[in-house]
């Protein structure tokens, strides 16, 4: 245990009040900093690629950021964006889909590698030791409920670094994808989603175009359904219900992924933008990115030059969005539309899966 989490470098509770005010920025994901990846960091979308699974996102201009109290200091200013039409995957990409992929091209995802010291210690501040060479094997990030309520300024109470656990075996040595191959793909890092990105000829959303999408032509709602209450009415994602992180009644149907589309999409034939698992986006994290684009109308933004979290401030990371079967009002309420989750490239977790986009031409 001595250096379980040496390089999930836990830091900001979710459970600081959730308001504009707050000094500091959320994150609800360890990062797992692992190792870095020969792939791109930037994907030729080929304009030929198919655009079966996906819907023409019309373009317009929107206003990006928080709209109600629950919003986080590093959602705010909301800022005047302008969006050229594209095309989006109405559903997450999902373990058949990927298993398409790693099939044609044998693929082996970060989750699967041993963790590369030389690479991972540069996210960690200087002077931290070496783990034990067992703890670098092939691992990733578990989520295991508490039996007890338990504080939640602390997430290593609920994540476990579980060897084994990757795509195929999301629980880890013992458990299995059969069965789950319309479920969305999990434990795959930003690296991963860039490399199928580039064999199918799609990328990663920005992050301006996820939350555009994400909207659904509807202005200023705080849900991609629009502000009545996530616990109102029809199960409207698949979330967290109950109390955090020990109870979950699964009035949504689901403890852990659901199949995707099982609940109404948004105005744009979306499904699942809200909850079920966080979606990779291309953009680096900045918690003041949004204060540069303050009083002005940006087209097309791709995000900031450079990466920074002052929780973590060693570590680059790009952004994640939509929320997951683990997200909770109490906790991040990650299933709105405005809230920004950030983490390292090389990290993984058996909530973190993508979709992909392509230009339209
Ligand atoms: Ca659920
Ligand atoms: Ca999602």
């Amino acid at each position: 245990m001595k250096y379980l989490f040496i390089f999930l470098l836990i830091n900001v509770s979710c459970q600081q009040a959730p308001k504009q005010q707050q000094t500091s920025v959320h994150s609800c994901t360890p990062t797992q900093s692992r190792f870095t990846s020969n792939v791109k960091t930037t994907s030729n979308q080929h304009l030929s690629a198919s655009k079966e699974g996906m819907v023409l996102i019309p373009g317009g201009t929107f206003s990006m950021g928080g709209d109600d109290a629950q919003a986080w200091r590093d959602e705010y200013p909301k800022h005047e964006v302008v969006i050229d039409s594209f095309w989006m995957d109405v559903h997450e990409v999902t373990n058949a889909q990927f298993a398409e992929f790693v099939d044609a091209t044998g693929y082996v995802t970060t989750a699967e590698k041993a963790v590369d010291w030389e690479e991972i210690k540069k996210e960690l501040p200087p002077g931290t030791p070496k783990p034990d060479d067992s703890q670098l094997a092939p691992a990733s990030l578990v989520f295991v409920a508490t039996d007890r309520p338990v504080s939640l300024q602390n997430v290593s109470q609920w994540w476990q670094w579980r060897q084994g656990a990757n795509w195929r075996q999301p629980e880890g040595p013992g458990s299995t994808i059969i069965g789950k191959e319309y479920h969305p793909v999990v434990h795959v890092s930003w690296f991963d989603a860039m490399a199928y990105c580039e064999w199918s000829g799609k990328r990663l959303p920005s992050e301006a175009e996820w939350e555009y999408a994400s909207r659904g032509g509807l202005k200023d709602a705080v849900y991609a359904w629009g502000n009545e209450a996530l616990t109102n009415g029809k199960p409207k994602a698949n979330t967290w219900e109950g109390s955090f992180p020990y109870q979950n009644k699964k009035r949504d149907g689901f403890y852990s992924t659901a199949p995707v589309q099982n609940y109404r999409p948004n105005d744009y034939g979306l499904y699942d933008m809200a909850g079920n698992v966080w979606e990779w986006c291309a953009d680096l994290y900045h918690e003041d990115y949004y204060k540069t684009l303050a009083g002005k109308t940006t087209v097309n933004p791709q995000g900031p030059e450079t990466s920074y979290d002052s929780n973590e401030p060693y570590a680059q990371k790009r952004v994640s969005r939509g929320g997951s079967f683990l997200c909770h009002e109490s906790y991040c309420s990650g299933y709105r539309n405005s809230m920004r989750m950030k983490t390292t490239p090389d990290t993984g977790s058996m909530h973190t899966g993508f979709r992909t986009v392509a230009s339209a031409e």
